[in-house]
């Protein structure tokens, strides 16, 4: 067995980083700082994430999942039988639940995810609820390109991306996977995506500022992250959270900023914060139906079916290459 290396053995000393922290280092080192969203979801965050899609004003997750239920049978019927279902970034894989329940003769599930504990315990509890089905875990990152076991080279792949997970890449980068999905997906293979579309702007903002400030946990866990991972001293109190949305670029901007000006200390390196100052943490793009399905082409996918909701808050498209 491989042992498992856990992130904090590198963190005390300083010339031995661990990915996590040398991303930090570069992201703060920039003249407009930034932290990549993917290091949003360690095991706190991943939690904090599941307590926003329960949230009163976060509308995507209870939307996508009723298109899911009002469609699921369409959507199975698209996806035809005996496929190999890969999910990206499957979290707890709450809307799989529905597709997997409909969907003719799974020959196996891979959920593929970066946050390792919370994709095992999902995977354990898929187990029990599909004795039957064939689960293989995958702990990666999707925005790498993704190697699937060689078992499923002769089979049916659908790739499904739920979530509007694609909205948190910028518009570049959200091509590269679509054109990776394309290409893990085969010859005889389609994508299933939920996207979150355009609407009216309070409703929008509401949704990244909910008043239970369970958004700004979220948003400024990555900071306790640091200090535990990146032998961090940030004093957590004196940043807060902001979001706003940028109708030009049609998505919500999410930064951390520093409330006043500070010094703080990060495996071994002297960063400073000045009052007002952004850190830059996350993209949530809202794309219209149009824009979507004209992004997805020019990474070689076709859209062939559209599902959304009564008010089109947000959309499940299938694509084919
Ligand atoms: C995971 N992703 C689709 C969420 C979103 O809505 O962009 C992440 C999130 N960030 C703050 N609230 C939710």
């Amino acid at each position: 067995d491989t042992p498992v290396k856990h992130a904090n053995q590198y963190a005390t000393t300083p010339d031995v980083r661990t990915p996590f922290a040398t991303d930090v280092i570069e992201g703060l080192s920039q003249q407009r700082k930034r932290l990549h969203c993917k290091h949003l979801y360690d095991r706190r965050g991943s939690q904090l994430f599941d307590n926003i899609c329960e949230l009163p004003e976060y509308y995507p997750t209870r939307t996508e999942l009723a298109i899911m239920h009002r469609y699921a049978d369409a959507m199975a019927e698209q996806i035809g039988p005996n496929a190999a279902l890969v999910e990206l970034g499957s979290g707890s894989s709450q809307k799989t639940r529905v597709l997997l329940d409909h969907l003719r003769e799974p020959t196996a599930y891979l959920p593929v995810d970066i946050s390792r504990g919370h994709l095992l315990e999902t995977a354990d509890k898929l187990r029990r609820e599909h004795p039957g089905l064939n689960i293989q875990p995958i702990v990666a990152d999707f925005t790498q390109p993704i190697e699937l076991p060689s078992s499923l080279a002769t089979e049916k792949v659908c790739v499904y991306f739920p979530g509007s997970t694609i909205g948190n890449l910028e518009p570049h980068d959200a091509v590269k996977l679509l054109k990776n999905i394309a290409k893990l997906a085969g010859n005889e293979a389609g994508l299933l995506i939920g996207f979150d579309l355009q609407k009216d702007h309070d409703v929008l903002h509401a949704a990244y500022n909910d008043s239970q400030g369970v958004t700004a946990a979220f948003n400024l866990n990555l900071l306790h992250r640091i200090n535990r991972e990146a032998n961090g001293n940030l004093i957590v109190d004196q940043f807060s959270h902001h979001a706003i949305y940028n109708a030009s670029k049609g998505r919500i901007e999410i930064s951390i900023e520093s409330k006043t000006d500070q010094t703080a200390r990060i495996a071994g390196q002297e960063f400073h914060f000045s009052k007002g100052e952004l850190i830059h943490t996350e993209y949530s793009h809202k794309y219209t139906q149009e824009g979507f399905a004209n992004m997805a082409a020019s990474a070689g996918l076709t859209t062939k079916n559209v599902w959304t909701d009564p008010r089109d808050w947000f959309a499940v498209n299938y694509l084919e290459s």
